[in-house]
Formats: structure tokens, C-alpha cells, sequence
């Protein structure tokens, strides 16, 4: 009789799990990335295939006026793009950062993953500059002052100057990749990088258990590896809204005014997400699409 419970408890779970597989999930309404991963699924590509056209859409695309070229120039005025790839079945990464004078960041970061032996590979290194861009306009010279960012005040990167695609894509049999590509922080420090090609911030894909991957404040959020930590909680059996909330919840005990959001997905094709509410901020769009929603599904989550 236990057995038969047991065989009729696994028989439901995988018939859910069929039923809502693949699945593509990624951060803010970005609907044609979300399409662009699909078909690329539907095509028989494999998951990180659709992680990468799915993010270079974006790329191409700037969604949000703010991902790929273009966006959230550095205090010099240079756009720099940070980017990450990760493969669930073998646990490798690639990722690229502060990247120059290239639109396709994430086609960079599976080159660096698929061609190299190392994990992060990073463009030049810049300068402060003065006068201080905060209060003058340019022209600006390289400064030898270093300036330090008030920690109690995460001016640079508010509600209005998000600019991350992170997605996760789990294929039917299982099979998870994420990624994340992003032009960064406004008016940052030439040199900058933050969460986004950080695997565990960023975005983190393990197969035997699920993704997850972030947006907001990168500085602060990459002290505790959201993203990781999510697919850990996963892992232990707990949903993906609640383990999005639990990463976000050990960040809010440090800095209770921080801007962020997680996405979280388990390979049984359940997946949820969690923002913290701040002002202007108190709800947070994510796109989805499974058999189950035919096209991308724009879906809402309340901060908390
Ligand atoms: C960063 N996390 O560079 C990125 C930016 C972002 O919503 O996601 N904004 O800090």
C-alpha cells in the first residue's frame, strides 16, 4: 500500500513535470527574449541556445532602452557590458565583464566558456575621474582621488535605471542553463563590474536541482550570492517564490533599502520570484512561457 502511494505520489510529480516543461523564465517584461528563447527550444536547440539568443535579443534589441549597447554610461560616458552563461549539466561558466565596443556580451561569455579554460575574462580597467560627475558636468580627466560610494544611499541604481536580463531555461529533460547580460550601473566608476557575470549572483543553473538568477543593486547584492543560495534552498525542497524570498530576506538583514529582484525555477517546471519593496518599487514583472501559457506569460509578483 506505501509503495502504491509512493508510485502514485512520483507518477502525479513527473506528470506535472512534463506537462509544464521546458520552461523559459526571465527577469522584467522582457517578452521578446522570452519568445526568442522559445523558438529556439522549439527548434530542438538546446538550453543554452536559448539562453544566449534569448539574451542577445535584449542585447540587440536594448531592452528596456537600458540592456546591451548603448546604456548606462560609465562617469566617462562609455557603455561597458557585463555578461554570464552557465551550463547546469556540466557546472561550467563563462562570463565577461566591463566589456568594450562589443553588442553580443552573452555570445562573448559561451566564447569564453566553450574556447577558454577560464571562468571570467575582463576588458580594460578605468579610472575616477574628476570634477566629480555627481556635481559637474565634463570635460572629465582621470583622477587619482578613489572615491567611495555612500552605502547608505543606492543612488546609482534605482527602480528607474534597471537594465539586467537574467534568464533560466530548463529543457524537458531536465537539462538547466541561465544567464544573465546587462550594460550595469549608471554613472559608475569606470572599471565597475557588478552581480551580473558573478556566477551564484548573477545567475546560477544546476541540473539536478533548478536556476535562478537576479536584478537590482549588484554592488550590495553580489555579497551574498542570491542566486546561489536560492538553488541551495531549492535543493533542500523548498519552492521557487520561497526560495527567492529567503536569498532576498538574508540581503534585507544588512540593507533593508536594497533594490532587487530574483527569479527561481525547479526542474519540476515550478518557478516563482521575490522583490524586495522599496519606494517606487512594490511590484516586480517576469516573463514566462512553458506548454502551459502557449506564448510568453507576463507574470506579477508584490515585494515584500
Ligand atoms: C548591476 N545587477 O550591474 C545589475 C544591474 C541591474 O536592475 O540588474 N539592474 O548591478
Amino acid at each position: 500500500m506505501h509503495y502504491l502511494h509512493v508510485f502514485a505520489l512520483s507518477l502525479s510529480a513527473s506528470l506535472f513535470a512534463e506537462a509544464s516543461l521546458p520552461l523559459v523564465i526571465n527577469t522584467w517584461p522582457f517578452q521578446d527574449a522570452t519568445a526568442a528563447a522559445w523558438s529556439a527550444l522549439q527548434r530542438g536547440e538546446s538550453v543554452l541556445d536559448a539562453v544566449e539568443t534569448g539574451c542577445a535579443t535584449c542585447e540587440r534589441e536594448q531592452c528596456d532602452g537600458s540592456v546591451g549597447y548603448g546604456g548606462s554610461p560609465d562617469e566617462t560616458g562609455e557603455t561597458t557590458l557585463d555578461a554570464m552563461i552557465m551550463n547546469g549539466d556540466s557546472m561550467e561558466v563563462g562570463a565577461v565583464a566591463d566589456l568594450r565596443r562589443v553588442k553580443n556580451a552573452i555570445s562573448v561569455a559561451r566564447a569564453v566558456m566553450e574556447h577558454t579554460t577560464h571562468t571570467l575574462l575582463v576588458g580594460e580597467m578605468g579610472k575616477n575621474v574628476s570634477p566629480d560627475p555627481r556635481t559637474s558636468c565634463g570635460p572629465y580627466k582621470p583622477s587619482v582621488e578613489v572615491k567611495r560610494m555612500d552605502e547608505q544611499n543606492h543612488t546609482r541604481l534605482d527602480v528607474h535605471s534597471h537594465d539586467t536580463i537574467g534568464m533560466v531555461v530548463i529543457g524537458r529533460n531536465r537539462s538547466v542553463a541561465a544567464g544573465t547580460s546587462t550594460n550595469g550601473a549608471r554613472h559608475k566608476v569606470p572599471g565597475r563590474v557588478g552581480d551580473s557575470p558573478i556566477a551564484g549572483a548573477g545567475s546560477y543553473a544546476d541540473s539536478t536541482v533548478g536556476g535562478a538568477a537576479a536584478t537590482g543593486d549588484g554592488d550590495v547584492m553580489m555579497r551574498f550570492l542570491p542566486s546561489f543560495l536560492a538553488v541551495e534552498l531549492m535543493r533542500r525542497g523548498i519552492d521557487p517564490a520561497s526560495a527567492c524570498k529567503a536569498a532576498l530576506t538574508r540581503i534585507k538583514t544588512y540593507y533593508p533599502g536594497f533594490f532587487g529582484a530574483v527569479i527561481c525555477a525547479n526542474i519540476q517546471g515550478e518557478y516563482g520570484a521575490a522583490c524586495n519593496r522599496v519606494p517606487g518599487f512594490s511590484q516586480f514583472s517576469y516573463m514566462v512561457s512553458t506548454p502551459l501559457t502557449n506564448n510568453p506569460l507576463l507574470k506579477k509578483v508584490d515585494c515584500f
